[in-house]
């Protein structure tokens, strides 16, 4: 059995959602970022953690990419060079989705409001734009690397749905028909489902 660390409205959501594509069961600590529970697990305040036994594990991203290669599904396996293209999406979307919507949310409320410069966003909101139209020709398949849904599909759907709750421009043609295809997902409406 794992816990989950972090409430739905966080990245905790990309660890729910793999493992409920993955069929494990789960507990959830909804710990706000920053909380006092949350450093119980992660000296950083950062969620999500994932327990497993005695072992606490950070990183939304790391956890999902240990879930995947500890239960062989919803990734290549390590070593291929399936599994190198896999990783450079992967942290592609860290550097052109997950990077700016974070660096968003700094300059909206993360950061104190003397430090915010709130003028970045419409910079930010383009940015992502772009990222998103060139998103739109690396779709290999019915997922984003081919055949096979993996990590880097839950990473770029969770940031696409960051975004509109952000209030970034919506994302058009097929990165929108792919990102709403996997909103239909039992697993993604069972994790939205948890939200209150
Ligand atoms: N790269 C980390 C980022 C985690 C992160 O920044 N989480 C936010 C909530 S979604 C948080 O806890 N922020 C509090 C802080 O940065 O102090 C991951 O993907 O897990």
């Amino acid at each position: 059995m794992y816990t989950v660390v972090g409430a739905v409205k966080s990245r905790a959501f990309r660890v729910m959602w793999m493992l409920e594509e993955l069929g494990q069961d789960y507990e959830v600590i909804p710990a706000a970022p920053r909380s006092d529970d949350a450093k119980k697990y992660n000296p950083t305040g950062k969620v999500p953690a994932l327990l497993e036994g005695d072992d606490v594990l950070t990183d939304s991203v790391a956890i999902m990419q240990y879930l995947a290669d500890k239960h062989e599904a919803m990734t290549s396996p390590a070593g291929t060079i399936a599994r190198a293209r896999q990783d450079a999406m992967t942290l592609w979307l860290i550097d052109e989705f997950d990077a700016i919507l974070w660096a968003a949310a700094k300059h909206s409320f993360v950061f104190p409001e003397d430090q915010r410069v709130p003028q970045i966003k419409p910079s930010l909101q383009a940015e992502f734009g772009r990222g998103a139209k060139l998103l739109e020709g690396m779709i290999k398949g019915p997922f984003l690397m081919g055949d096979e849904m993996t990590v880097p599909d839950i990473l770029a759907v969770h940031c696409i749905n960051w975004s509109i709750g952000a209030g970034f421009p919506a994302v058009e043609g097929a990165v929108a028909e792919w990102a709403q295809r996997m909103r239909d997902r039992p697993a993604f409406k069972a994790v939205r489902a948890q939200d209150s």
